[in-house]
């Protein structure tokens, strides 16, 4: 799997490096050092959304390997956001409040978190760290009419660099999953949808087909894949749902818009308009 050249930019830091040593620009300095923060840490989010019951857990389950790994159940299940980390110690749990404080739980508590922001899930896996330049995110399904599913999901959404969509294909998209793809085409333009549940349905290709026309009507340019849980190569459906997405791309184009939304900062309205040089003149 291909590993992100995060050293691309290097050049253009160290020459807005050497602007705002020239001219003393804390302001600069303190931006420049959160921007190689930012590359450092930088990962690309993968959400795994969809209507509740659709299989998101279940699939992650099968890509990770481990099948108890996250909750599966009829019911509205997945309560908290869950992101995955490779880890080559013993897998662990950690649940991280509200002020991002975060503290160890006990692997039997790992399926009924509550009081937490969020879980972050260690877990010693091969794809995991095959495909480590991703962070894979479990998150709760919509259309449960719980409220506090809902709100845990609309809190966190626009942390995506990109989506994969479960759907159940026992039925077709309705207008909530069209409405929710739409809404999440506003935060990045990788996203992919997987028709879940193959298996149920034999008309499973007409139901894709079917996806495919409304998507490309409501202008989503969204690749859609068959999946199911109990498919020989069920570790796979991730995979594929993301083969199209180029981690160089998507990483060049997330660190372009920082730099440029810096450099318009200080070459635009300190530079530019000459308020930043004024101290030095007056
Ligand atoms: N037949 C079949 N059942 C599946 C498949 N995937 C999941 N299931 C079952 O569907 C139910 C829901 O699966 P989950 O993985 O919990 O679904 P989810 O999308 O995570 O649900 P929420 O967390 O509530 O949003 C469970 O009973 C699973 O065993 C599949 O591909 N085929
Ligand atoms: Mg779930």
């Amino acid at each position: 799997m291909k590993k992100i050249n995060k050293n691309k930019f290097d050049s253009t830091i160290s020459k807005l490096k050497n602007i705002a040593n020239h001219y003393g620009s804390d302001t600069l300095q303190n931006q420049l050092q959160d921007l190689e923060d930012f590359i450092s840490n930088f990962n690309i989010n993968v959400l795994v959304v969809g209507p509740f019951n659709a299989g998101k857990s279940s699939l992650l389950n099968k890509f990770i390997g481990v099948d108890d790994l996250l909750l599966e159940d009829d019911d509205p299940t997945t309560a908290l956001i869950t992101e995955l980390y490779p880890t080559s110690e013993e897998s662990h749990f950690v649940g991280v409040r509200d002020d991002n404080s975060e503290v160890d739980i006990d692997p039997e508590a790992k399926d009924t978190l509550k009081g937490f922001k969020k879980a972050k899930f260690f877990v010693n896996s091969e794809n995991l760290k095959k495909y480590a330049d991703f962070t894979f995110v479990d998150t709760p399904g919509y259309g449960s009419g719980i409220e506090a599913h809902n709100n845990v999901l609309k809190n966190y959404i626009n942390n995506g660099s990109a989506y994969i969509l479960v759907m159940n294909s026992e039925k077709t998209l309705d207008s909530q999953d069209l409405r929710f793809l739409r809404e999440i085409s506003q935060y990045s333009k990788y996203i992919s949808v997987i028709a879940n549940k193959a298996d149920r349905n034999a008309n499973i290709d007409m139901v894709v087909e079917h996806c495919r026309e409304s998507l490309e009507m409501n202008g989503l340019d969204v690749p859609i894949f068959k999946g199911s849980k109990w498919a020989e190569n069920a570790a796979d459906i991730i995979p594929t749902a993301i083969s199209g997405f180029n981690v160089q791309t998507i990483f060049d184009e997330i660190l372009k818009k920082k730099i440029v939304g810096n450099g318009r900062k200080f070459l635009g309205r300190n530079i530019y308009y000459g308020k930043f040089l004024r101290p030095q003149y007056t």
